[in-house]
């Protein structure tokens, strides 16, 4: 998976296409390519950006490359499931990072759930009118900020504080199941197949 690290550090979101689909027509699974090619440069990137050994305009070209790269695999994930739950899930307010939840969204999406994405940067207001007009079995929130943490808590407080009957997931770097605890969450994933699980562990309680 080298030549993926090469292709995601240096934004090259056509040869990224290109090497994905050569690994697909040789049979790697798509997790694999996930996993090993696209998660895995990002970690080094997240790195190298602490240490000012990479600068903003790379970063972002490099996040444009992983979302390219996610295109070409998210259709092979898998279609035409029965559809297990209703899923609203959005990266809270102040928090742009989409990334994670994009990937979160997509494999839930071949594990059998309908997500329905509110976005990035989502208010409380916005997450309580979705609500209201999705009527979804979960609400997935998303932090990649130790500053956005507050709208999190914000945000999991008010939908427990109307309904009962919803269940609110988080994840995200800074966050962690203390926190989850704290503010009152019905469960939290470290990552995309911890939050299969827990959906799963919710829809079937
Ligand atoms: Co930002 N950024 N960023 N950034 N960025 C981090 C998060 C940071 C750790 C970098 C660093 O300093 N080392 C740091 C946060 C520090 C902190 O608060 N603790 C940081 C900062 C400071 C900032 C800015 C404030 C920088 C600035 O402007 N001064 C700024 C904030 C903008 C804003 O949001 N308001 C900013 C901006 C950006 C870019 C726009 C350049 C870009 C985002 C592009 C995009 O998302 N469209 C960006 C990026 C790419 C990163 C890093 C490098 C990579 C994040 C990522 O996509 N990881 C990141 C460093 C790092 O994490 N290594 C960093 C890959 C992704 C697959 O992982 O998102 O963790 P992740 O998702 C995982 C799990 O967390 C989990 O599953 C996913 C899959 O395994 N998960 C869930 C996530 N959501 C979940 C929800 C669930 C369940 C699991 O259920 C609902």
């Amino acid at each position: 998976m080298k030549r993926f690290n090469e292709k995601v550090m240096n934004g090259d979101a056509e040869g990224i296409k290109d090497l994905i689909q050569e690994e697909l027509d040789k049979g790697t699974a798509p997790q694999r390519i996930i996993n090993e090619g696209l998660i895995a440069p990002m970690d080094e990137i997240g790195e190298k950006w602490k240490t000012g050994d990479m600068f903003m305009p790379e970063v972002i070209m490099a996040a444009q490359t992983m979302k390219a790269g996610l295109e070409v695999v998210k259709p092979i994930l898998g279609e035409n499931m029965e559809t297990k739950g209703v899923i609203l899930m959005g990266t809270v307010a102040g928090d742009l990072h989409d990334i994670g939840k994009n990937l979160v969204k997509m494999l839930l999406e071949s594990a059998g759930y309908e997500v329905i994405d509110a976005g990035v940067d989502v208010s409380t207001e916005t997450f309580m009118k979705e609500i209201e007009k999705q009527k979804p079995n979960i609400v997935g929130l998303s932090a990649l900020l130790t500053t956005t943490m507050k709208s999190m808590e914000e945000t999991v407080r008010a939908i427990n504080e109307k309904y009962d009957d919803i269940h609110t997931i988080i994840g995200g770097a800074p966050v962690d199941q203390a926190f989850a605890d704290k503010i009152g969450a019905k469960g939290y994933a470290s990552d995309a197949g911890g939050a299969i699980e827990i959906c799963d562990k919710l829809i079937s309680a």
